[in-house]
């Protein structure tokens, strides 16, 4: 397949290329811009460096208790288990995640337009920013997946058209992430290398890849020499921990052998300057609630949901 002169992430190719430092700017915002935001300037030093934060504490109790609560409702309405966006444990009845869930639910779409939230958003991509993609992670005790070592830039470039790296994932704990739930793995540093994958992309791979990855899912050698200069780091943390991550922060995550789930929520903000385009890996767009398209537009804050300060 050629590569395209607007691709500069080429990947899912037929033979292995060497990774490559990546051609987008960590934090996209002018100096104006970083200084007017919640983030401290060590905070901002330490996501350049690293690819994410870790804020203990952001959502209060009684607002994770009523997702908590929203969670177990949608476990028995039947319209959502049988919505596309709801995806089950592969060869189990249980729900492993569900996307698209800013447009399912009034509280979600609150949180996502949480000025606190937003103000850091903008002083880390420097510009009004959408939706890209939302879902609830359910990952029950037992039975929850894990999963592969990925970077998400990589398959919304290649799968969804994703431009540039101009994009920053959320994720709210709402059950304690503790070392033995399955919590989030992430390759500290690994964000500022693109490491392109060899596979050509199945059409309508995401009816399989969201129940397990296999393509886009960087070589073992290559893993093996980004973790070993740079490490792992599994923040745990009580519900309402927030993690704030960049699309190309290398993470995955273990299977779940404990009685106790590690829900989360997860909601990824994108640039407006970053519209998705034609997918790079040739095959025709994934569904809206994998990748929003032709948002021009941001979105709007509203009033603050109950949450402690963040930073
Ligand atoms: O394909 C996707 O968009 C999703 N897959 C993974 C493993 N992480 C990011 C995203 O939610
Ligand atoms: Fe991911």
């Amino acid at each position: 397949m050629d590569i395209r002169s607007d691709d500069f992430y080429p990947t899912r190719l037929e033979r292995p290329h060497a990774s490559f430092e990546r051609r987008d700017p960590v934090i996209h915002s002018d100096c104006a811009e970083r200084a007017n935001g919640p983030l401290s300037d060590t905070e901002l030093a330490r996501y350049q460096r690293d690819g994410f934060l870790v804020f203990n504490d952001f959502l209060d109790d009684d607002t994770v208790r009523r997702f908590r609560a929203d969670l177990q409702g949608y476990e028995q309405d039947d319209s959502v288990l049988q919505a596309e966006g709801t995806i089950t444990e592969p060869g189990k009845q249980e729900i492993r995640s569900i996307f698209g869930i800013h447009e399912m639910s009034e509280r979600f779409d609150r949180l996502t337009r949480d000025p606190r939230l937003l103000d850091m958003v903008h002083q880390l991509l420097g510009s009004d920013v959408y939706i890209h993609q939302s879902r609830i992670n359910y990952k029950p005790g037992f039975h929850g997946r894990g999963f592969d070592w990925h970077s998400d830039f990589e398959t919304w470039h290649a799968e969804d058209g994703m431009p540039r790296m101009r994009a920053v994932s959320f994720s709210i704990a709402l059950t304690d992430n503790t070392p033995f739930n399955g919590p989030l793995m992430l390759v500290p540093g690994s964000h500022r290398t693109f490491v392109p994958c060899v596979g050509r992309t199945p059409e309508d791979n995401y009816r399989s890849s969201l129940k397990q990855q296999k393509i886009g899912v960087p070589a073992d050698a290559e893993l093996d020499r980004l973790i070993d200069h740079h490490g792992i780091q599994a923040p745990t943390g009580r519900a309402g921990s927030l993690i704030v991550f960049e699309c190309n922060t290398l993470h995955g995550s273990n299977a779940n052998m404990s009685p106790w789930p590690r829900s989360n929520l997860f909601f990824v903000y994108n640039s407006i300057h970053n519209q998705l385009v034609q997918p790079f890996c040739g095959n025709r767009p994934r569904p809206g609630f994998l990748g929003n398209r032709d948002q021009p537009h941001g979105i709007t804050a509203r009033p603050h949901s109950p949450s402690r300060q963040v930073g």
